[in-house]
């Protein structure tokens, strides 16, 4: 088979991504993409916001794309930036990414970079708002940040064979908070929540009393609350530790790979079947990390490669 190298979340480092990519093999030679085993690849999300580098990113990754040589799924962030011009439905002075100082301040060098490009602005939001929500092919799975079937359910009715949104509905449906595209955008996108128990709550680290947790649905060894949530370790204490229900998501099906979670460290394989590719490439100690499939069942830590900022 062609091997597939699955990309973590880039947030605008095109030089680690150039360098990234020249590891694993391939060469733009006259004007085109090559690699020697005509493999391809394919992009976890998350190519903007934060980095220096944004319009080179989604230079890169979109010449591979129309070459045939990757596809690019799409992040929470190229949701955002598709939903920061995307008028609400229900509220056509609001977007369905609203304009808030925090929004306006995580997007702000993104808009910053094409605000003397303007053509090529716009061909970026339409090339995002078509990218795919999850990959399956070969025996292998990706998304950003969290596979569900039930989440992909709620959404099918949004998407094309190729899980693209069809059109706008698909952002301006899932803008209306507890709708049925909400959910399964918020999931595929965001990752999975779940609900406390009954009377139960905890007090973030801002104060806030929250009755729902972020779930480390990768990890089928867990069997609390408190094990399961996806927090910062000096946070953990503050999650009840009580037993997880048996609805509790717990991911024994084939590889799956996923970005998103800022994952610190030397890049390892967390569990063999579900394989987080996001080694925090934004932050100083941080890198950008591949991983090569070549028709594996489970995941094996030599396939792993990543580059560091030098
Ligand atoms: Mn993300």
């Amino acid at each position: 088979m062609r091997p597939i190298d699955f990309v973590g979340d880039i947030h605008g480092h095109a030089t680690a991504l150039r360098e990234l990519v020249h590891q694993l093999g391939y060469r733009l030679r006259s004007g085109s993409w090559q690699h020697p085993d005509e493999a391809r690849l394919v992009f976890l999300g998350d190519l903007i916001d934060r980095g220096p580098e944004q319009r080179e990113t989604v230079e890169l990754v979109h010449g591979l794309c129309e070459q045939g040589r990757a596809m690019c799924l799409m992040g929470n962030h190229e949701f955002n930036a598709v939903g920061f011009v995307t008028p609400r439905t229900d509220d056509p002075t609001r977007h369905v990414r609203s304009h808030t100082d925090a929004h306006i301040r995580q997007h702000q060098a993104f808009l910053d970079a094409y605000v003397h490009h303007p053509q090529d602005y716009k061909d970026t939001i339409a090339w995002f708002s078509r990218l795919p929500l999850w990959f399956e092919q070969q025996g292998v799975r990706a998304v950003h940040a969290c596979w569900h079937a039930p989440a992909q359910a709620l959404l099918e009715p949004y998407v094309d064979a190729h899980h693209a949104p069809i059109d706008q509905s698909f952002f301006t449906d899932s803008a209306i908070e507890d709708s049925p595209a909400w959910h399964g955008r918020e999931t595929l996108l965001n990752g999975l929540e779940m609900r406390l128990p009954e009377g139960s709550h905890f007090r973030d680290y801002y104060g806030i009393q929250r009755r729902r947790i972020r779930v480390n649905w990768w990890d089928p060894d867990q069997s609390t609350y408190r094990e399961s949530a996806v927090i910062d370790a000096s946070q953990r204490d503050r999650i009840p530790n009580l037993p997880l229900p048996s609805t509790a998501p717990s991911y024994h099906e084939q590889l799956v790979f996923f970005g998103h979670y800022w994952m610190r460290g030397a890049p390892r394989i967390q569990h063999p079947r579900a394989v987080c590719l996001d080694y925090s490439i934004a932050l100083p100690d941080g890198a950008l990390c591949a991983y090569r499939y070549q028709g594996e069942s489970d995941a094996q830590v030599s396939h792993l490669s990543w580059v560091t900022h030098t």
